[in-house]
Parts: C-alpha cells; sequence; structure tokens
C-alpha cells in the first residue's frame, strides 16, 4: 500500500479488462495523478489504453458505492453493512431454498467474476454447497460456439502455434486490434504490425473495414450473418484443390469425406452472390488460406451473435485441423503454465466429446445445458415461468443483466418478479438499481490480483492468452477510501455460506485441464473465520506450478516477468493411441446444409431493410464506467455509425438523434457518419442504455442494443444465443417518431 506522503510510481496490473496490461501508476503525496504502460514489461512492451489510464481514477468517482445498500419496501435503499446484509440474505436464501428447492436460487457471473478467478470459485462453491445447478454466466451469450466447436472437433492436447510464427491469420467477426479479444494475442496491434512486417498474411471477413481489416491482404466486406456459406466456399476449395495436409489428416483427423460432400454445395460464385462480396476474392482467400503452413483463424463475438456461430466456429477449427495448423512432434510449447496446469504436450487428440446431452434441461423452454454452459438468454424465462424449478432468487457476481442480457424488456420483467436479488456490484448498476441487496466489493487496486484469468483464457484457442511463460501478481497499491465499508467478493460469500452453515469446496481454475485431479485438489473451507485472502488464493488455484505467496513476495513478478520454465517438447503419439480430431459432427453439417439451402435465394425482404451489427470501441467496455467523465469526453453521445450514402438516402445528418427500431423494440442513439461501414448496416456499440421504464436519451446514456433482440425468436437450439448482430432493423430520425406517436 502507498503511504499519505508517497511519492513515486508503483507497478500494477489493469484489471478494467481481460487482458490484464502491465502498466505503472505515478503518485505524488500518496495520489495517483497518472497512469501509463511500461514499455519493459515483456508480454505488453508499454500498452496501455484510455481505460486502463483511468482505472486508478476509478477507485474515487462519485458513481463508486462506499458501502452495501438494502433495497426498502417503499422504493428507497439504506445503507447497510456487508456483513449483516450476508446474514441477511442467507436467511431470505434458507426460506427460498425450503420451500421451493436449491434451483430455485441462481448464479450469474459476469465480466468481473471472471476475470476474478478467486471470486468465481467461492461463488461456483457457493452454488453448489446448497445444491443447486442454476448457473449462469456470460459465455452463453458472447462466444458460445467455440466451445461446441472445440468439444465436436476435439482437443489437441500439444496447443497451437504462437503468433509470432504464423505465416497467416483469418479473423472473423472480431476485430482483436481494438477489444483485446483473443486470435492476436496480447498488445494485438504491436503483434499485427510485427507479423506483417515480417510477412504474414491477413484476411478479415467483417462488414465493417475494422482496425484489423485496414492491415488486411484480403477483405471480405460480407453482408452480415452468412459467415458460414463464406467459409463453406473457402472449405470447398481447400479440400477439392487439395491443399490441406495429407499426411495429418491421415494420422489424426477423422471425417474428411463426410465434411468434403457437405461443402460441395457451396460454390464460390453462390456464396459470393449470397454474402455479397466478390466470388474471386472468396476464390483468393481460399488459396491464400490453403498456402499457410503455420496459421490461425480467429472467430467472434460479430460471427457468433449472427446465429451461426456453432458452425462457424466448428469450421475454424475443421479447416485448422485439416491443414495441420497445430503444434506437433518436435515443437516446443513455451507456455508452461504458472496459474494453470497444462495439459500434456503430445501430438494427439483424444478425439471429441460431447458438447450437449449430458445436463440439466431448463423448464420453461426447450433448451438445456451444454458444455458452453446454460443457455443464459433463457434464464428471465426461467424466472418468469411458474413451476417447480421456477427460479425466485439470484445473485449477480460482477455483471449487469440489464445493459447485457438479450431481450431487455423480458430481462426487466423478470428482474422484477425475483423474489430476492443480490448484486455483488461497485456500482449502481442498472441491474443494482433494482436489487434487493447491492453488495459494494473493494476495487482493483485494493485488492491482489495476478494473470490467472487471462492465462486460463489461454485455453480457448491459438492467439489467446499469453505469448510465453509470461506472469504477473499485483498486491494491493491502495487503501480504500476513508470511512467506507467494504470487502473482497470471497468475503462476503463465505459469509453467506458461513450463515448458511455450509462448507464451501473450492475447485482449482488451474486443473481445468486436469478433471480428475481438481475434484481431488478441491479446499474445503468450512463455515467460520474468513480465510486469509492468500490462502484463499492458494485454494482457488491449487496445483498450478507457482507458489501464490512466493509470487506476492516476488517483486519482480510485481512488475510482470517471464517466469523461467523449460519449453514442453511436444511428444509423439504414442502407438496405442485411438483418439483423433474430428471434421464430419452429424449435427454440425446439419448446420451446414440449412446454409447450403440459402445458395441461390435472395435474402428476404422485410419491412426491416438494414442490419444492425454489433462493436466495441476503445472507450467503453461493455456496460462498464461510462460515467467516467475523461472517456466521456471523448464518446460523448452513443453512436450508430452508418455508411455516409444511407445517411443521405435517409436524409438524416451526423450528430442527429435517431431512432433504431427491430421488430421488437426501437432505441435511441445518434448517427455517425463513417465509411468503413458496410451500407446498410447500422454498427453499434452495446450494453449502453436505461431501464425499460426510464426516459430514453439519445444524447444521454442512449439506447440498449440488447433491446433490439428477440430472445424467443431467431436463437441457436443448443446454446440459446439468440440474434445479437445482423439484427433486421429500420432507422429514422428522433423527432419524427416523436411525431407520429402523439
Ligand atoms: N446486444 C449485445 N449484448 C451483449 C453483447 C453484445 O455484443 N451485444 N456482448 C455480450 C458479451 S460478449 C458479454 S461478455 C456480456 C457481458 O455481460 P456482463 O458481464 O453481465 O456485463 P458488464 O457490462 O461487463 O457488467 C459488469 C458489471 O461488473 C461491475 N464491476 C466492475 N468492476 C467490478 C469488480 O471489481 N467487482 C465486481 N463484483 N463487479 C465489478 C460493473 O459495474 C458492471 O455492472 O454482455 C453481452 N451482451
Ligand atoms: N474496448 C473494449 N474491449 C472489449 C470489450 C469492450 O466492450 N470494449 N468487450 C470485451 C468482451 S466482453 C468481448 S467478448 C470481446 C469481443 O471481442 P470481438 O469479438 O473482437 O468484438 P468486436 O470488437 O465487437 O468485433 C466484432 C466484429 O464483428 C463484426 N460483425 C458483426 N456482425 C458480423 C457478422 O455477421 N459477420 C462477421 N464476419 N462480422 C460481423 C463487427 O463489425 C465487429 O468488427 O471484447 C472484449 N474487449
Ligand atoms: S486493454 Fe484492458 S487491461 Fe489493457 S489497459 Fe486497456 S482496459 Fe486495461
Ligand atoms: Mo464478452
Amino acid at each position: 500500500m502507498v503511504t499519505d506522503s508517497f511519492t513515486g510510481q508503483r507497478h500494477v496490473m489493469c484489471r478494467a479488462c481481460h487482458a490484464h496490461c502491465g502498466l505503472i501508476v505515478d503518485f505524488e503525496d500518496g495520489i495517483p495523478v497518472a497512469t501509463h504502460g511500461n514499455k519493459d514489461n515483456p508480454e505488453f512492451e508499454g500498452y496501455s489504453c484510455i481505460k486502463g489510464r483511468r482505472l486508478a481514477d476509478y477507485h474515487s468517482l462519485d458513481s463508486r458505492l462506499l458501502t452495501s445498500y438494502k433495497g426498502m419496501a417503499d422504493g428507497n435503499r439504506q445503507a447497510i453493512h456487508w456483513r449483516d446484509a450476508a446474514g441477511e440474505i442467507a436467511e431470505r436464501l434458507q426460506k427460498i431454498i425450503d420451500e421451493h428447492g436449491p434451483d430455485a436460487v441462481a448464479s450469474y457471473v459476469g465480466t468481473f467474476g471472471y476475470n476474478n478467478v478467486n471470486a468465481h470459485a467461492f461463488q461456483l462453491a457457493l452454488m453448489e454447497a446448497i445444491g443447486s445447478t442454476s448457473v449462469y454466466d456470460s459465455v452463453t451469450i458472447d462466444q458460445p460456439g467455440k466451445g461446441i466447436a472445440r468439444a465436436l472437433v476435439g482437443p489437441w492436447l500439444a496447443g497451437a502455434p504462437r503468433v509470432g510464427d504464423w505465416d497467416g491469420l483469418m479473423l472473423i467477426g472480431t476485430n482483436p486490434v481494438v477489444s483485446m479479444n483473443g486470435g492476436l494475442g496480447m498488445n494485438p496491434a504491436k503483434k499485427l504490425h510485427d507479423a506483417k512486417k515480417r510477412g504474414m498474411q491477413l484476411i478479415v471477413v467483417d462488414p465493417r473495414v475494422t482496425d484489423s481489416a485496414q492491415q488486411a491482404d484480403i477483405h471480405l466486406q460480407c453482408r452480415p450473418g452468412e459467415d458460414p456459406v463464406i467459409l463453406g466456399a473457402i472449405a470447398k476449395i481447400v479440400i477439392e484443390e487439395n491443399l490441406y495436409d495429407q499426411e495429418f489428416v491421415t494420422k489424426d483427423v477423422d471425417g474428411l469425406a463426410t465434411l468434403k460432400k457437405s461443402v460441395a454445395p457451396f460454390e464460390p460464385a453462390l456464396a459470393a452472390e449470397r454474402a455479397d462480396v466478390a466470388a474471386e476474392d472468396i476464390v483468393r482467400a481460399a488459396r491464400m488460406y490453403g498456402s499457410w503452413k503455420k496459421a490461425s483463424i480467429s472467430g467472434g463475438t460479430g460471427t457468433n451473435m449472427s446465429g451461426g456461430g456453432n458452425i462457424t466456429e466448428y469450421l475454424n477449427l475443421a479447416l485448422t485441423s485439416i491443414m495441420g495448423h497445430w503444434l506437433r512432434e518436435g515443437d516446443l510449447n513455451r507456455r508452461t503454465g504458472v496459474f494453470t496446469k497444462p495439459a500434456p504436450a503430445v501430438a494427439a487428440s483424444p478425439g471429441p466429446i460431447p458438447a450437449w446431452g449430458f445436463g440439466r434441461k431448463l423448464h420453461s423452454r426447450d433448451l438445456e445445458q451444454s458444455i458452453s454452459g446454460m443457455p443464459t438468454s433463457a434464464l428471465p424465462d426461467e424466472i418468469l415461468t411458474p413451476g417447480d424449478k421456477q427460479v425466485r432468487a439470484l445473485v449477480v457476481l460482477g455483471g449487469n443483466p440489464m445493459l447485457a442480457w438479450p431481450d431487455q424488456l423480458k430481462t426487466f420483467e423478470a428482474m422484477k418478479a425475483l423474489d430476492l436479488l443480490v448484486c455483488i456490484d461497485p456500482r449502481m448498476s442498472k441491474t443494482a438499481e433494482l436489487a434487493d441487496y447491492v453488495i459494494a466489493p473493494k476495487l482493483h487496486y485494493e485488492v491482489y490480483g495476478n494473470t490467472a484469468a487471462p492465462e486460463i483464457y489461454g485455453g480457448f484457442g491459438a492467439g489467446w492468452g499469453f505469448e510465453n511463460n509470461y506472469a504477473q501478481a499485483s498486491p494491493p497499491i491502495m487503501n480504500s477510501p476513508e470511512g467506507s465499508d467494504l470487502c473482497e467478493e470471497f468475503e462476503f460469500i463465505h459469509a453467506v455460506a458461513t450463515d448458511l452453515d455450509k462448507t464451501l469446496n473450492i475447485k482449482s481454475w488451474a486443473l481445468l485441464a486436469h478433471p480428475d485431479e481438481r475434484e481431488e485438489k478441491a479446499t474445503a473451507i468450512p463455515p467460520g473465520e474468513t480465510p486469509d485472502v492468500l490462502d484463499a488464493w492458494t485454494a482457488s488455484l491449487n496445483g498450478c506450478p507457482a507458489n501464490i505467496k512466493e509470487v506476492y513476495a516476488d517483486e519482480e513478478a510485481h512488475k510482470g516477468k517471464i517466469v523461467d520454465a523449460q519449453a514442453l517438447l511436444v511428444q509423439p503419439k504414442p502407438d496405442d493411441w485411438e483418439g483423433k480430431l474430428s471434421v464430419g459432427n452429424a449435427a454440425m453439417m446439419e448446420e451446414l446444409s440449412s446454409y447450403a439451402q440459402r445458395l441461390g435465394q435472395p435474402v428476404e425482404a422485410t419491412e426491416f431493410p438494414m442490419r444492425m451489427i454489433g462493436r466495441r470501441m476503445t472507450e467503453m467496455h461493455n456496460s462498464n464506467w461510462h460515467e467516467d467523465p475523461v472517456q466521456r469526453k471523448r464518446v460523448p453521445h452513443h453512436p450508430a455509425f452508418m455508411h455516409p450514402d444511407d445517411l443521405e438516402a435517409l436524409e438524416l445528418e451526423d450528430g442527429q438523434s435517431i431512432e433504431v427500431e427491430s421488430a421488437r423494440a426501437f432505441i435511441s442513439c445518434v448517427a455517425r457518419s463513417d465509411k468503413t461501414v458496410r451500407p446498410g448496416c447500422v454498427s453499434i456499440p452495446h450494453s449502453w442504455g436505461t431501464n425499460p421504464d426510464e426516459k430514453e436519451d439519445a444524447l444521454g446514456a442512449g439506447g440498449n442494443t440488447g433491446r433490439l433482440t428477440d430472445s424467443s425468436g431467431i436463437y441457436d437450439k443448443r446454446t440459446g444465443i439468440p440474434l445479437m448482430s445482423s439484427i433486421p432493423i429500420r432507422v429514422r430520425a428522433k423527432h419524427a417518431a416523436l411525431e407520429a406517436a402523439e
């Protein structure tokens, strides 16, 4: 902790997004006055963004909660100490469990539960202790196709080649240069710049000329929602022209003949017509892709939210597999793990595993748990639909359902219908405003942090996580504001467990690749005294190569460092090994055939002729801290980016307040002229806006794109993810709409 008189620098790890950049905070007389990147940091090399540079100030923004709150029957809120709140909440949970069973209590873990591995482990342990299977998180409203595809193709144990070794990259519906989404490693702008300089080729599939697309060798500026059609045609060419690695396929891949048959209908000319790109560009892209030796394909939210996430991600991994773009026998895997224990480095796949069909079914809709989790888009239905399994209580850890879940109108009804809503959140979020209890946690620089979360994300695919055996462990550098009464998330969760008289069985996030060991090495934390914070971290990362207490005592680790470890030499596949990667899964081939049926068909004309497409901006992270004055100055209004030709055709002007209407609802934003957007598309950042009972202000909080979504309209039958991008819409001037309403 810095003292009141401290003037100088402190190394920190930014936690304003999942990237966890290594930064430096300058203090004057104990007050943080500036934050900047650290050019000596081996993984981030000086990178910082506006959010990270503002993070120290978040700690003292007016909007920050300094105590927990309890909602009163008269609609007012009253301050309450978090420990007392835990007692009251435990009592109310017990009553709900006694009357309706444990599944009536649901948990939702959002972004800041995910990024805090310790809090997440405690929350999951609490759910297990009370016996509830109503465990939800943000994965199924993000990129759920990734988990589905990985299961159905099967994992490759040795892992994927590093960004620095790629000769090619294809990005589909992701803009890592801004989002820091995996796919290009950490400090993606520099990684891309360096890679391009040494000759790496880049193909981008995106309706917008994104920051990543600006550097592309081929940019397919497609109609949204048609990615599987484009990939189908690329796969057809790669297979029919024998551009794939035949030796690797013979040894390690099953199902190529099935895949070949399924992609046969995807004639480049037909695919091009449907996706509205040039056929010759698809052919060029396929041949370029087919020439790469070490490469990666990365999908993102754009493709996962536009209706074809499973099959797009499946084709990504199928192409990767037939090309043999995996680490091979004799290669080195430099990620030996610090906070996680990786899978053994063997050049083999254990084969596919079930992606659905094993878990909890919903009572309200024909949906079930999949490998990507419980379908969060249907949790409002689970709350609103009467029945034995009706959800009556919800504990939200670091998430904001009101601005993040699809179908905001339904989410609002669901939040109001709950008997008990608890939010653990440092701000009065739009969900917290509706909560019975808001528990105010300590904030990032007041607590111990480490890079376990991004290291775990390394398991999502090539270009995710760190390139090296990098780790940072940041002890607290700031005291909580004077007069505050705050807790760490795990302390609150443990207090609730104590008052329910439950032992928490903490399962280690370090052992995800070792399920049996994970069960064996679970740490029992009994009711009673709160565990020491580093003991709690040791439990939630039990079995990892690092010793947590030693890491925090290491000053080099405070700055972020490459941990010395012998790289893993990828071992040959044992002779008696049976598993293979699989590229011909029947359910995925069925999804593909539904896209084949689109070929030659015109795109349906409706009264909603344009498409809303999602995007992220550097200045804002989901619904977080939009009130920050510096970030807000840069993005004062909620922008709806449109091509200047569309503005002109609609007789709209840059900067004008508009309404964007889907079949479900309309929202207010500010039109912005932007040549990079594909004509016919409106590119709008998500998680802005107000609750439905508040007046919408285009010039204020803006509109919530989730409100345009219909969660029981078009949705994926495996994960429940509805259309959250590529939504048919129409646009009009705000004043015209108001006149019509009068
Ligand atoms: N229409 C549309 N909807 C989307 C998306 C989209 O692209 N379009 N994207 C989807 C995606 S990818 C995701 S991941 C989800 C995100 O869904 P959520 O995670 O539910 O949403 P966030 O807005 O990230 O909410 C994070 C909350 O955590 C709080 N918070 C910040 N710091 C801390 C902390 O240290 N501790 C705790 N306990 N809380 C903290 C913030 O105040 C905020 O209320 O949204 C999804 N929703
Ligand atoms: N600054 C910032 N960084 C963030 C976040 C943030 O809110 N702000 N959110 C974080 C979260 S929760 C996540 S999950 C990641 C997401 O990271 P990304 O998936 O990289 O998210 P975006 O930057 O929105 O990129 C999505 C791209 O998909 C395109 N797109 C839309 N529809 C389609 C389609 O149908 N087909 C194709 N091919 N493209 C389409 C959009 O034009 C956009 O360029 O970012 C994380 N990082
Ligand atoms: S990219 Fe994310 S982790 Fe890095 S400085 Fe920005 S907000 Fe922080
Ligand atoms: Mo996300």
